[in-house]
C-alpha cells in the first residue's frame, strides 16, 4: 500500500506540474476546454490512463470544465506517489493546458 507523501515532497513535485495545487489533502486542477465534446474526449483519454494505473480521479464535469481531485482512497484519502504519477500522465496528454 502506498504511503501519504509529506507536504514538502508534494510541494516539490507540484513545482513541475503547472496549474496543480495541493488543497484539502488532494492535488487538484480544473481544466477548461472549448466545448463539452473536448471536455468529454479529455475525460475518456484520462480514463484510459487511470485504468492502466488502476488509480482513479475524483472529478466533476460541468459543460466545458473538468475539475480533478487526486488522492489515494486506500491511504486514507491522502496524496501518495500514485496521485503525482497520475497528475503527470494527465499533464502529458498533449493538448491539455
Ligand atoms: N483510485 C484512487 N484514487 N485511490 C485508490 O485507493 C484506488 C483507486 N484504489 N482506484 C483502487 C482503484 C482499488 O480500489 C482497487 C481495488 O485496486
Amino acid at each position: 500500500m502506498s504511503k501519504p507523501l509529506p507536504k514538502a515532497k508534494i510541494a516539490a513535485e507540484l513545482a513541475s506540474l503547472p496549474g496543480w495545487k495541493f488543497q484539502r489533502n488532494a492535488v487538484t486542477k480544473t481544466f477548461k476546454f472549448k466545448s463539452f465534446r473536448e471536455a468529454l474526449s479529455f475525460m475518456v483519454r484520462v480514463g484510459f490512463e487511470a485504468e492502466a494505473m488502476n488509480h482513479h480521479p475524483d472529478w466533476t464535469n460541468v459543460y466545458n470544465r473538468v475539475a480533478i481531485r487526486l488522492s489515494t482512497h486506500d491511504a486514507g484519502d491522502r496524496v501518495t506517489a500514485k496521485d503525482i504519477g497520475l497528475a503527470r500522465r494527465i499533464q502529458a496528454i498533449t493538448w491539455v493546458g
